[in-house]
Formats: C-alpha cells, structure tokens, sequence
C-alpha cells in the first residue's frame, strides 16, 4: 500500500466554528493528521512525502475559477491571527460589491469553514498529494494508494466551501483519473459526499454512490436522499443511500455490498473511496455505531473489485482513535 502525505496539512487551524450563533469548538484539527501517521509508523508503514503540484487545469476543471482565486486571494490578504468567516450569503441574489466580506459571502455554504493565512496552500497540498497519488495509479506504478488529505473536500461543490472542505481532493483525483478511464467513486464517510455529487452530476463516465447518515437529521441536510439521481448524460449515475442513527456494522456491511454491487455493473477503470472515519461509533460529531474492527473488513469487501483504488482520507474527528481507525481500514485494503 501506498501512504502519501504533505507537509502544510497542519498549518491550516480553525480555532472555532460557528453555530447558532455561538463559537464552538473545531472538530477538524491537525492533530488529526498527528494521530494518523503516528498509527502508521507505529505498525511499520512507509510514508511518502514527495508530490508535484495539481497542475492548474485539473483545479479549474473541478473548480470555478473565481471561487479557487477567492481562496488564494482571501488567505494571502489576511495577517497572522486573523481569520474570515461569512457573514452572510449571497445565495445567487447578485454581483454586489467586491470586499472580502461580501466576496466570501459568494462562495460559502456554512459557518464552518473559515478562511485563515494558511488556507490556500493546506488546502493546496491537500489536492496535490491526492492528484500525485492518482498520477501514480493511473501509470500503474501502484495498485492502491491512500492520501492523508487535510483539509478534507468532499462537500466543496465546484464554486462554494463548507463542511470544513476547500478543494474538493476526490473529486481532483477522479477527474484526472477519468481521462484515462471510467471513475466510480464510493464515499463513505458519515456525511452526504454533497460536493462531489454536484461536481459530476451530468456526467456519466464519472459514478458517484455516498452512504451516509440521512440527511433529514445530520450534515449536509439539503443533500443525500435516494431521489438525487443525476441530471442529463449524468441521470443514473449518481447513487445515495442514507442510513438511519446508530447505524452498526451489520446493516452497514449489507448497504456496502448493494452499493459495491452498483459500481460492479458500471465497471470502472478506477475506484476512488472518499474515507470518513466520522462512521466510528466514538466519533464525537458521529451518528453511525462502526467498530474500529469493522473498518478492515469494509475495506476487504472494498478491495474485492479488484481495480486500482485510491483512498482519499476525508472527515474523522476521534482524535484518540482516528489512526487506529485508519490503520484497520489499510489492513483490510492489503489483506
Ligand atoms: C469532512 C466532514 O466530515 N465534514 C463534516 C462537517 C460537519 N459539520 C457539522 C458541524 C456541526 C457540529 N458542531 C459541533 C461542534 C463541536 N466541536
Ligand atoms: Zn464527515
């Protein structure tokens, strides 16, 4: 297995969210990135840290150009301690004037997804790494890959950021992937991969299927259910599978089995898997009940397909058991 990491995930770091009016504290943290390496180097797993830029038209081919300069702009603008968040939000209403309080407004989903000094190049590397990590698989250098991916992305939608997400680091990866073959990609992090279903929504060499808490009651909220299908070319080729509270190894393993059953009939070229580990039944943001032990087989039945896979890490917020976590999933990857 191929472990591929940056060096700037850290420097991205939110102090606070804001919700319902109130700060509370941050759940997507560097020591995130911390408790994963730490796991990996304790069970002997080498860590590459060499990677070459995402070049500009794979970016611009996932992102509008206006929302990826935003982010550049806002990050380099803003001083040391300082930090943007939205105010309010534009929602499509008008151009309005353009300071970086209204330009936010733009490209902004929530409230808890700041802007700071470090954003641009963290979320920068973050799509690096999970682009070098592609390159590598569609040249056959490897068979499967996984990327340390900080900040997440799978809820960056092609113009606007949110649920902690910048550049959408999947959606990067399988838009590369897919000039060369046809992508599926399978998230399974506990919320509705919601960026990555608008980024390919028409399209149909690109299969998107989330399993995820259903959205009446968690994250993202607007997005996820089974009537979400695609659009145009696209229509068939979106597939959403929301899954009740306290959701256990058990139900999710037979969800998994439908859903891997789906992407078999597509016969992809390429897998991609968006990996929460926010399913883990100790996540402190969490709704699902999965074991720590259950993350080696998932993977396993995962890697049953049999085509290059590409595992993008995504959300995950145990931070005392978030490398273990990950650590079983590889194990079942490489079993
Ligand atoms: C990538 C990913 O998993 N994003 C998830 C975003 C979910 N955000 C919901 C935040 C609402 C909960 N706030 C609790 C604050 C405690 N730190
Ligand atoms: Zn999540």
């Amino acid at each position: 297995m191929y472990i591929l990491s940056a060096g700037s995930q850290k420097d991205h770091n939110p102090q606070f969210e804001i919700f319902n009016g109130e700060q509370t504290s941050h759940s997507e943290v560097p020591a995130r990135i911390d408790t994963i390496e730490k796991a990996l180097r304790r069970e002997k797993f080498q860590i590459d840290k060499t990677f070459s830029p995402v070049p500009k038209s794979l970016l611009l081919k996932t992102h509008k150009v206006d929302y990826v300069k935003f982010i550049s702009q806002a990050s380099r603008e803003l001083k040391n301690n300082e930090s943007l968040y939205p105010s309010i939000f534009n929602m499509g209403r008008g151009q309005g004037v353009t300071n970086s309080m209204t330009k936010m407004g733009n490209f902004s989903s929530d409230m808890y997804t700041p802007i700071l000094p470090s954003t641009y190049k963290s979320a920068f590397e973050s799509a690096s790494i999970a682009y070098s990590a592609a390159q590598k698989l569609q040249q056959g250098k490897i068979q499967k890959g996984y990327t340390l991916c900080r900040p997440p992305g799978h809820h960056a939608t092609s113009s606007l950021m949110g649920g902690y997400c910048y550049f959408n680091n999947t959606a990067i990866a399988a838009n590369y992937l897919s000039s060369y073959g046809k992508v599926a990609v399978l998230d399974v992090d506990l919320h509705h991969g919601n960026g990555t279903q608008e980024i390919f929504y028409q399209r149909k060499d690109v299969l998107t299927v989330s399993i995820h808490a259903d959205p009446r009651f968690k994250f993202p909220y607007y997005t996820g259910f089974v009537n979400e299908t695609g659009e145009g070319l696209g229509k068939g080729f979106n597939v959403n599978y929301p899954l009740a509270e306290k959701t256990g190894d058990k139900k999710y393993q037979a969800t998994l089995e439908k859903a891997l059953l789906v992407i078999k009939k597509y016969r992809p070229t390429y897998l991609v898997v968006a990996l929460g580990l926010d399913t883990f039944i100790e996540d402190p943001i969490g709704f699902f009940s999965l074991t720590t032990e259950y993350y080696q087989k998932m993977a396993e039945t995962i890697a049953h397909l049999q085509v290059p896979i590409l595992i993008v890490q995504e959300g995950g917020y145990n931070t005392e058991k978030l490398g273990n976590n990950a650590v079983s999933f590889i194990k079942g990857m490489i079993s």
